[in-house]
């Protein structure tokens, strides 16, 4: 395990390598505990670089086992070996030369998933972002381009399929029951893109041909027995495929395209190329086992990878910095994705919940950095919804601020400007600006800034005048290293709305730049004038969320209620229906920390309640209404000094109260949204799930016993109603027999299924209140839990320190301490888990004073213990701080 050196790496200290590697031959010979690794790297020196240079290549807990240069010996004065690096001098001054290095490994040891190791009895590797260098010594980083051949020798029985990047070349038996497979790869690629995996696989196969009359054939390999589930992955897959050619021109470039899905994985999935490796959870479906959220992901995730293969992949990153150029960009263009094969107002919903609930808090903490960052000590801690998410939201803007037609050749200059390179956000913004003529300067502080803008909105209307004015001014707060901040370019989308519903277009605006419906906000404060506005309009603003703001608009329910009506824009629609209800949740949860009565608005209710039963709208749309802000999000709303139980108490009287108003609607609604037929993934069918999961939801509220619900969970016939019922059970009922019996039922139906096991401890460690702590531990001596495997790990830790606030932070401060103590022991096999899971406790100084105390006193143990790996050294510092 690599742990700290306290070294941080700057961006401002980039400069390119000394050496410039031409070519990459590696030859595998796998075996479960001493792989032997052969590399031959062929290296010439870059112009102008000083002779006496010494090569310097990276590595980690590596032990060199064979060195020669062109083929010949070389004396051991000449190079210096650690587990960290491999320096050699004393290298030809102009002519390239080979370096063959060999490295043992040990993949079975290799419990933190980085590099070349072991899952289910199959070998696979993790190279992004350091991994590759755990494998061999090598100019570890992503500005090292080359192609490469890659050989690979195993045990033919156990190791029918050998696969790589790139493209078949061939394979013969090698003696001793052993096989080999060569492949090539003639994209120049980095090495955190390289993939090896070997084993015994099932396989899915399918060819699509591109818009140029390839054929590519298309390979998801998975364990054996589980290829049926693998059919909706690879309808994904070509659909993925098909999209990126129509909507932005883009062809995939090898003769195979494969996936591979793996149950130990770190993260989601990696985009290696042309062979993607994937965290099954995010490859296998069927209608008893995965979800509607599960198909969802599914779609998402197999689009997200693939569509790195130009953006990331064929142009790449100059360093780790620039994370976000392939990140945000690619998250942009896989929701653009979901966006046009779902329901884009109810995609963006979603979008907006999860930017919300995962991005905002990291935003507004300890733990808050830029989208480009400017350091790091542990690069694997930049994986963060800030690179990926608001990255995504600052790509958006750009398309926003150009228009669909000219961000679409902004992006067309940017694939041909840069296939094969590896380049720099600087380079991307350059391209919108060359075909729009716009100066992004100022806008691009959206990507050196950290922080949630606050936009505060103030609007007046004269009657006389027939103007209608809107006053706008922004705030930047301070966040980590960032103490002051320079006014942003911040793009809204806005509407004007009569008070019967229809648009008013004002005949002229004065104040600020807006184009279509777009409004720029460039100063700290402007005041804008609407002219030839013929009676009092209601503003709508930010629509769909055009930027990632705080906004503080105190509008009038009665206004909010207009919005919610009749919006063209659906996102804004539901935004007023949150800014409707949010008030009266933290009002209640105030409320309740007093012990007074909780009350709630009618307007908010009437509102909420047209929506649910207004069947002009998606169903999918109504469900999202109806899930109100979560727990979570009522504290980050609250701001500070918050109560758990108290939130929580506040939040469930408010659901009731919404319950008790409309029963008959969720009745009716629980009727009506019944799905005949044949299961079906699809959008419309989702939502109607999701609608009549919801009214089942409030029902139970009502019912004050579980009989509804359990007759839910006896009729349920796929996995997203069986498991909507069963977390009903466990969450508002968890002492009933009803309850017991049906936990008891799904794990002994889905006992052989690892992934829907899964589900079954999410549900259970997400049960709210002060004995969670107790069932946690219970659930950690049965036999199905498994501390290795990291979507248990996530599924149960995860769960409960994320997703479970009276649960974890109950106030004696328990959580806190049996979360340090598993951190501590997680830390020890896979750190970058340790460190993700840590990040639960980000937010611990909004708590109210003794649960802060406690929160910070098992932080502190964490942080005084020796030996901690640099991912959660870094991460227990940066939070304290
Ligand atoms: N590039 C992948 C995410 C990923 C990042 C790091 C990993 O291991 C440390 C694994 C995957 C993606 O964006 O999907
Ligand atoms: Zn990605």
């Amino acid at each position: 395990m690599r742990t700290d050196t306290g070294q941080i790496v700057n961006l401002a200290d980039y400069r390119p390598t000394d050496f410039v590697l031409e070519r990459v031959d590696l030859t595998f010979d796998l075996h479960p505990t001493e792989t032997k690794v052969e590399a031959r790297l062929i290296f010439h020196r870059r112009e102008g670089i000083d002779p006496k240079a010494p090569l310097v290549l990276d590595g980690d807990e590596l032990v060199l086992s064979g060195l020669l240069l062109d083929q010949g010996e070389l004396p051991t004065e000449q190079y210096v070996a650690t587990p960290e690096s491999l320096s050699v001098r004393d290298l030809p001054e102009s002519t390239p030369f080979e370096l063959t290095i060999t490295t043992v490994i040990n993949p079975e040891a290799n419990t933190q998933l980085m590099g070349l190791y072991r899952t289910g009895g199959i070998y696979c590797t993790q190279c992004e972002a350091e991994g590759f260098r755990r494998i061999t010594y090598f100019p570890d980083r992503p500005d090292v381009l080359a192609p490469y051949t890659v050989n690979i020798i195993a045990d033919k029985a156990a190791n029918p399929l050998l696969l790589s990047n790139g493209n078949f070349l061939g394979g013969a038996g090698y003696g001793e029951g052993k096989h080999f497979a060569a492949w090539f790869d003639p994209h120049p690629k980095p090495s955190y893109l390289f993939a090896l995996v070997a084993g015994d696989l099932g396989v899915v196969e399918d060819t699509f041909t591109t818009m140029s009359g390839r054929e590519v054939a298309l390979k998801i390999y998975v364990e054996h027995g589980n290829e049926p589930r693998a059919a909706y992955a690879m309808d994904a897959l070509k659909r993925s495929m098909k999209w990126d050619e129509e909507r932005f021109g883009r062809e995939y470039d090898l003769d195979i395209f494969m996936i591979v899905a793996v149950s130990d994985f770190n993260m989601g999935a990696m985009e290696n190329k042309g062979l993607n490796v994937f965290n099954d959870k995010y490859v296998l479906a069927d209608p008893e086992t995965a979800t509607d959220a599960d198909y969802a992901n599914i779609e998402a995730i197999i689009a997200h990878e693939y569509f790195h293969n130009w953006t990331g992949n064929r142009i790449t990153c100059r360093d780790w910095f620039q994370l976000c150029l392939k990140e945000g960009l690619t998250v942009y263009r896989d929701h653009e994705f979901s966006a046009d094969e779902r329901s884009r107002p109810v995609k963006r919903i979603a979008e907006v919940r999860h930017l919300k609930s995962e991005q905002f808090p990291e935003d507004s903490g300890p733990l808050a950095h830029p989208v480009r960052p400017t350091k790091y000590r542990e690069i694997n801690n930049f994986y963060t919804t800030t690179v990926y998410e608001k990255g995504s939201e600052v790509t958006r803007m750009i398309a926003t601020l150009l228009g669909r037609d000219l961000f679409k050749t902004g992006m067309d200059l940017y694939f041909d400007r840069h296939d094969g390179q590896a380049v720099t956000i600087e380079d991307f913004v350059k391209c919108f600006e060359d075909v729009s003529g716009r100066d992004l300067t100022q806008f691009s502080l959206w990507y050196h800034q950290a922080g949630t803008p606050l936009v505060t909105a103030s609007g007046a209307y004269d009657a006389d005048g027939k103007t209608f004015t809107l006053s706008l001014e922004q705030m930047m707060p301070a966040t980590p290293g960032q103490a002051t901040k320079k006014p942003m370019h911040i793009p809204l989308r806005m509407a004007l709305i009569a008070e019967d519903g229809t648009a008013i277009m004002p005949a002229s605006v004065s104040g600020a730049e807006l184009t279509d419906d777009v409004l720029h906000l460039t100063a700290q404060a402007q005041t804008v004038v609407f002219h030839g506005i013929q009676s009092r309009p209601v503003l709508s603003l930010n629509r769909s969320f055009s930027t990632p703001i705080n906004l503080q608009f105190n509008q009038s329910a009665a206004d909010l209620a207009l919005i919610a009506r009749y919006e063209t824009d659906h996102f804004a629609r539901w935004q007023a229906l949150i800014d409707l209800g949010l008030p009266n949740l933290l009002q209640a949860a105030r409320d309740a920390r007093q012990g007074n009565d909780i009350t709630c608005d009618p307007a908010f209710v009437d509102a909420l309640l047209a929506a649910a039963a207004d069947d002009s709208l998606e169903p999918a749309f109504r469900a999202q209404a109806l899930a109100l802000p979560s727990e979570a999000d009522i504290g980050r709303e609250l701001g500070g000094n918050n109560d758990p139980d108290a939130i929580h108490v506040a939040r469930r009287a408010i659901l009731k109260q919404v319950a008790e108003a409309g029963k008959d609607i969720f009745a009716a609604l629980y009727d009506s949204m019944q799905t005949t037929g044949p299961f079906s993934p699809d959008a419309a069918s989702a939502g109607r799930r999701a609608l009549r999961n919801a009214a089942l939801a409030y029902l139970s509220q009502l019912d004050g016993n579980p009989a509804r619900a359990k007759a839910a969970y006896d009729a349920a016939n796929n996995m997203t109603d069986l498991s909507a019922a069963l977390t009903i059970l466990a969450h508002q009922f968890p002492e009933s027999a009803e309850t017991a019996a049906a936990l008891e039922h799904f794990r002994d139906r889905f006992a052989e299924n690892a992934l829907v096991i899964d589900k079954w401890f999410a549900i259970q460690a997400g049960i709210p209140g002060a004995d969670a702590l107790a069932r946690i531990q219970r659930l950690m001596e049965t036999s199905q839990f498994k501390r290795t495997n990291p979507n248990r790990m996530r599924s149960l830790l995860g769960t409960f320190a994320f997703a479970n606030p009276t649960g974890f932070g109950r106030a004696d401060g328990a959580g806190y301490n049996f979360l340090a103590d598993e951190i501590l022991d997680i830390d020890q096999r896979n750190p970058q888990l340790a460190a993700r899971i840590l990040t639960s406790m980000r937010s611990w100084r909004l708590l109210e004073p003794v649960r802060a105390d406690h929160a910070r006193s098992a932080l502190l143990r964490i942080e005084r213990t020796a030996g901690l790996s640099t991912d959660v050294r870094d991460i227990v510092d940066r939070i304290l701080k």
